[in-house]
């Protein structure tokens, strides 16, 4: 059996975690491979809402086991209330969720480094969601990290006073305002940490290569997008993992040849939240308009996003990046009622028109070459046949399929499960 991968092509908030809920009842196990709390995946069912940030969004089915891949950084405290949450709603996660030993932890000083690091940065900070990303894969690489397997050895205590000790320094070395009380977010994090050790701690690429032996089928949930990925991303205005197909083999320890299906999935529209080059950002009505029909806010810190026209040099790059066969439209139902949509095809680039990606990203070098192509006025969010939806609209995908060169198989047009319509 392969692993299938399920990748955001923009910056993020594309809908991942609505299309893992709705393609979940295909896959015995979802695993989240990268990125941590940071995420917010939004899932809409039975007229309820839910955000879940670390936890793959397979929760809410009954069959399906949920993995916290090696790739993926913890808060125990952010996981705590994730699970607290679940609870609440009468789900009992235990039996299906699962952590890799291997997975890092961030600790309450990596939240702090990650405030002092933005702050430090002034008008050129990142615009990072604070949750301490940045310096818990800086410590992971810089091989200094805690792993979840560590809370079952002896000296993970010391291991913490140590690191957290040199954190302090760190922050004190940064010479901004951080205002904190250590002691009292260590005692937060030892309670969740007590929560953590409720959970399976697994040896998760031995768990999944036997999966894979016994015949089940998997999910890869990526988390943000891939122009946020630390290698092929708006660097430095990125995350600090790589969000694309690679980033599943090494985030779960899976093989490329045992990849299967990789659905990238894409908003009608662009919106990007956090700071960096943005090409078809709007400034005006018509942004406003997409933000405000489209409820364009972080669903982790309810910032507002920035939106823009469909980026097709961005997306065609993601396509490729991430070797993606088949395609996922989210949110055709906010572009509802525009005259005119606009597509970017083209850059103009220094004098010249481009049709890729440069290396340098700058607002004030580049501008976005578009095509039009007419709106449409029908109302999709009642819709669930492919053959209801209107002319202008399947134009639009059509073109779409044609200048990407892959199939577009799910068009969404709504938050709500129901709302999903298959198109092949
Ligand atoms: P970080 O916190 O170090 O990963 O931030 C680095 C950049 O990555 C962006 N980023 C995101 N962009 C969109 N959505 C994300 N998740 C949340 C959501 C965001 C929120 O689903 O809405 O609630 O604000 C996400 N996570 C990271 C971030 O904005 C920085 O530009
Ligand atoms: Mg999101």
């Amino acid at each position: 059996m392969a692993v299938d991968l399920l990748l955001g092509l923009q910056w993020g908030d594309e809908g991942k975690g609505k299309i893992v809920d709705v393609l979940t009842s295909k896959y015995d196990i979802i695993a989240r491979f990268q990125g941590g709390p940071n995420a917010g995946h939004t899932l809409e069912f039975d007229g309820q809402k839910h955000v879940l940030h670390t936890i793959p969004s397979g929760i809410f089915h009954d069959d399906s086991i949920n993995l916290v891949g090696n790739g993926v950084v913890i808060d125990p405290v952010i996981f705590k209330k994730e699970l607290d949450n679940l609870a609440k709603h009468g789900i009992d996660y235990k039996s299906k969720l699962l952590i890799s030993r291997k997975a890092h932890l961030i600790l309450p000083t990596h939240r702090l480094l990650d405030a002092a690091s933005e702050a430090s940065k002034g008008k050129a900070k990142i615009g990072s969601t604070l949750k301490g990303i940045g310096p818990t894969y800086m410590d992971k690489t810089g091989r200094n990290g805690l792993r979840v397997g560590d809370l079952e050895m002896a000296d993970w205590q010391d291991r913490y006073r140590a690191l957290a000790d040199k954190h302090e320094k760190m922050i004190a070395f940064y010479d901004v305002d951080v205002q904190y009380d250590l002691k009292e977010l260590e005692k937060e994090f030892r309670t969740a940490i007590e929560t953590l050790k409720e959970l399976t701690f697994i040896d998760s690429e031995d768990y999944l290569h036997k999966s894979m032996k016994n015949g089940k089928s998997i999910l890869a949930e990526g988390a943000q997008g891939s122009l946020l990925d630390i290698d092929f991303g708006t660097y430095p205005f990125v995350t600090s993992s790589n969000t694309t197909a690679a980033g599943a083999c090494t985030g779960l320890g899976v093989a490329p040849r045992e990849i299967g299906e990789a659905f990238g999935i894409f908003k009608a529209y662009t919106t990007r939240v956090g700071s960096g080059p943005f090409p078809t950002e709007l400034f005006d009505e018509t942004g406003e308009k997409m933000g405000r029909i489209g409820n364009e806010f972080g669903a982790t810190t309810g910032r507002k996003r920035r939106c823009g026209w469909l980026d097709l040099v961005a997306l065609k790059y993601a396509v490729q990046v991430n070797g993606i066969t088949q395609l996922i439209m989210m949110k055709g139902d906010v572009l509802s009622g525009f005259d005119t949509l606009k597509v970017c095809t083209a850059y103009k680039y220094k004098g010249e028109t481009i049709d890729h990606l440069p290396f340098n990203i700058d607002p004030e070098n580049l501008e976005p070459v578009y095509t039009e192509m007419k709106g449409w006025k029908e109302d999709l969010t009642e819709m669930t046949d492919a053959g209801t939806l209107p002319k202008e609209f399947n134009n639009y995908v059509e073109y779409l399929e044609r200048e990407l060169e892959t199939p577009i198989t799910i068009v969404s047009v709504g938050p709500d499960r129901s709302q999903t319509i298959q198109r092949s």
